[in-house]
C-alpha cells in the first residue's frame, strides 16, 4: 500500500499525478479492438468461431453460439434454495429501485399556449454484455439485464464469454434468465461487441451496448459508439473511503480489501482520512485481514500498484481530492456523513456511514453497480432504467398559440435567412384553415 501525508514535501504533486484521469485510450488494445471489429463487420460468425478459439480457448460451432432453452432449464435445476432467495432478494430490491427511477411521458403547455412534452419509449433491442474473467459476475447480469426488463424492452441479447469447453457459470445463466434476457450467446470480447453492433448471420444487430468489460470491450464499445448506442464505459471496480477519527478501521480495510479483489490488475482504492491514527490502524489491519483471504494475491499485487493511504489536513481537503479522483465507489464514514455527501459530485455511488459496505450496492442494495471508472464520473453517471428508454419531444401548436408564437419565430428564420422556414408558419395563419384540428 501506498502512503502520503500532507506533511511529505512532495504531497501536492503526488496528488496532482494521482487524480490525473487515468487514460481509457491505450493506442495497441485500440488497434487490436479495431482488428477484431473489422473482422467481425466482414466475416460474420466465421470470424465469431475463430475468435472464441483464438481467446477463450473454446471451439464452438455455429449452433453452439447460442444458449438453448435446455441449458437454461439445467441452470435452473441446478440453483439450489440458497441461490435462488439470494437472486430473488436482489431482484426485488433492484426491480423496485429501477421502477422508481422510470422516466414518464409528460405533457405542458409552453408560453405561447402550445401543448409540448415527452414520450419515452423502451429500446425494442438491447444487447448487454456480461464480463467472464476470474469471478462469474452473476451480480452484473441483475444489475444490468433486470433494468432492461423493467423499462420494458423486448429483445434483451446477452453476450458472456465461455470456458474452454463452452461452459457458463450456471448461477450466471439462472440469474441472466429470470432477469429477463431473451437470448444469451457464448460470446467475449471485442467480438461480442462487434457482433452486436453490426449483426452477424446468428446474433441480429441491437440498437444499444450495455454493460462492463475488459479494456477490449471498452475500446470496441468507443469504436462502435455512433454504429449503435453505448452506455458508457465502465473499467475496473474502485473505491475511496473517506473518513475521519470516528470511523471502524476494520471495517474500512475490509472494504478496500474487497474492491482490490476483482483481479484484473487495475482495480484502484483509496483511504483519504483526516485522521493519521485510522492509517496507521488500516495500514495494520491490511497485514491482519489480508492473509485470510483466498484471492490475496490479486489484492496484494494490486494495492502495492494502486492502493493508496492518503493523509489529509482537514475535511475539505478529503472532500476536494475525492471530488478529484471521482471514485466508482465513495464511503464516507465521517461525522455529518451526510453533509459531507451532499458536497461530494463526480462519485459514481455514495455508500454513507459504517453499515454501508460497498459489496452492499455490488449486490443488492438496489442501484446497478455499472458505475463510471477511471475518473469518468466527472462526466458520466452510472447505469439506470431510463437508459434503456428512447426519449421522444412531441410538439403541438394550434391556430391560436401559433399566432403567439409567429413574430419571434418570423425574426428568428430573418436572422438566419431562411425564409422558407418563416413561410411554413405564415402561411397557416394567412390562409383558411386547417381542415382538422391536427391537419
Ligand atoms: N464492484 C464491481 C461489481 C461487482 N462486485 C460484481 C462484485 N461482483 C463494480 O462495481
Ligand atoms: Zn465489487
Amino acid at each position: 500500500m501506498n502512503v502520503i501525508r500532507h506533511t511529505d514535501a512532495n504531497f501536492t504533486e503526488r496528488l496532482q499525478q494521482l487524480a490525473a484521469p487515468s487514460s481509457l485510450f491505450d493506442p495497441v488494445i485500440e488497434e487490436r479492438a479495431r482488428a477484431i471489429v473489422e473482422d467481425v463487420k466482414i466475416r460474420g460468425d466465421a470470424a465469431l468461431l475463430e475468435l472464441t478459439e483464438r481467446f477463450d480457448r473454446a471451439k464452438l460451432t455455429v449452433e453452439q453460439l447460442t444458449v438453448t432453452q435446455a441449458e437454461f432449464l439445467s441452470a435452473a435445476f441446478k440453483a439450489d434454495d440458497s441461490l435462488r432467495a439470494a437472486v430473488a432478494s436482489a431482484s426485488k430490491n433492484i426491480e423496485a429501485f429501477s421502477k422508481k427511477a422510470l422516466r414518464k411521458n409528460w405533457s405542458a403547455k409552453n408560453a405561447h399556449g402550445a401543448k409540448v412534452g415527452e414520450k419515452f419509449d423502451p429500446f425494442q433491442r438491447v444487447g448487454i454484455y456480461i464480463p467472464g474473467g476470474t469471478a462469474p459476475l452473476m451480480s452484473t447480469a441483475l444489475m444490468t439485464i433486470t433494468l432492461a426488463r423493467v423499462a420494458g424492452c423486448k429483445e434483451i441479447v446477452v453476450c458472456t464469454p465461455c470456458g474452454p469447453t463452452g461452459e457458463i457459470n450456471p448461477g450466471l445463466l439462472y440469474a441472466a434468465r429470470l432477469a429477463g434476457a431473451t437470448e444469451v450467446y457464448r460470446l467475449g470480447g471485442a467480438q461480442a461487441i462487434a457482433a452486436m453492433a453490426y449483426g452477424t448471420a446468428t446474433i441480429k444487430r441491437v440498437q444499444k451496448i450495455f454493460g462492463p468489460g475488459n479494456p477490449y470491450v471498452v475500446a470496441a464499445k468507443r469504436l462502435l459508439f455512433g454504429q449503435v448506442a453505448i452506455d458508457l464505459l465502465p473499467g475496473p471496480s474502485e473505491v475511496l473511503v473517506l473518513a475521519d477519527e470516528t470511523a471502524n478501521s476494520k471495517f474500512a480495510t475490509a472494504d478496500l480489501l474487497a474492491q482490490a479483489e476483482h483481479g484484473s490488475g487495475h482495480e484502484r482504492v483509496w483511504l483519504v482520512t483526516t485522521s493519521g491514527k485510522l492509517l496507521k490502524e488500516v495500514e495494520k489491519e491490511i497485514g491482519l485481514q489480508l492473509p485470510k483471504l483466498s484471492r490475496r494475491d490479486f489484492i496484494q499485487k494490486d494495492l502495492e500498484k494502486n492502493g493508496w493511504l492518503i493523509l489529509v489536513k482537514n475535511l475539505d481537503e478529503a472532500i476536494k481530492l475525492t471530488n478529484q479522483l471521482a471514485p466508482e465507489h465513495c464511503e464516507i464514514m465521517a461525522r455529518g456523513a451526510s453533509k459531507v455527501a451532499e458536497k461530494i459530485v463526480t462519485a459514481g455511488a455514495i455508500f454513507l456511514g459504517s453499515y454501508s459496505p460497498t459489496a452492499l450496492g455490488d449486490y443488492v442494495a438496489g442501484p446497478s453497480h455499472t458505475l463510471p471508472t477511471g475518473g469518468a464520473g466527472a462526466s458520466f453517471a452510472g447505469l439506470t432504467v431510463d437508459q434503456f428508454q428512447r426519449r421522444t419531444s412531441v410538439v403541438e401548436y394550434d391556430r391560436t398559440s401559433l399566432k403567439k408564437g409567429l413574430t419571434a419565430l418570423q425574426k428568428f428564420a430573418d436572422v438566419e435567412g431562411l425564409d422558407a422556414h418563416k413561410r411554413s408558419a405564415e402561411i397557416r395563419v394567412e390562409g383558411a384553415k386547417a381542415k382538422t384540428k391536427a391537419g
